[in-house]
């Protein structure tokens, strides 16, 4: 019986873990640059565009000294609700590349796993998901963000 109720305890945080990671990201999470989700190939989240002003930001940074790291985004837009991303690249010397994905409509698919990213050493490459419109938001139907 003891043992039985451990694997029940066991369980239940496991669900509360993953509850808690499930969609985390609505108005007043990760909702600028220097609250950006720090996210690195292999991280996949799920959240909420909850309003016409919410945006959710995240943020690889190289944590090796030489050599890239690549990424490649691919964002998975609920049903109904049509997200897009900006991309925002600081380099190390400071210049800054801006670039965007829009070209999916609500229910598609934002970037590609053939499209990446190469991150290299004290470069910043963030995300910005937002609506592409000021009525692309919901507070029930979640985005997945993957970084393959
Ligand atoms: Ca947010
Ligand atoms: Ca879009």
């Amino acid at each position: 019986m003891k043992k039985f109720r451990t694997m029940m305890l066991v369980c239940l945080s496991v669900m509360m873990l993953a509850g808690a990671q499930s969609a985390f990201a609505t108005t007043g999470v990760y909702d600028g640059p220097a609250t950006a989700k720090n996210s690195l190939p292999g991280n996949v989240y799920t959240g909420y565009i909850d309003s016409s002003t919410d945006s959710d930001w995240f943020v690889v940074a190289n944590p090796n000294a030489s050599g890239s790291v690549v990424v490649y985004p691919v964002l998975v837009c609920p049903s109904g609700v049509n997200l897009d991303i900006d991309v925002l690249w600081v380099h190390k010397d400071g210049t800054v590349d801006k670039d965007s994905y829009n070209q999916a409509g609500a229910g598609g698919i934002e970037g590609s796993s053939n499209i990446g990213w190469g991150v290299g050493p004290n470069d910043l490459l963030y995300f910005r998901v937002h609506g592409h419109s000021a009525s692309d938001f919901s507070s029930s139907k979640s985005y997945t963000f993957i970084f393959n």
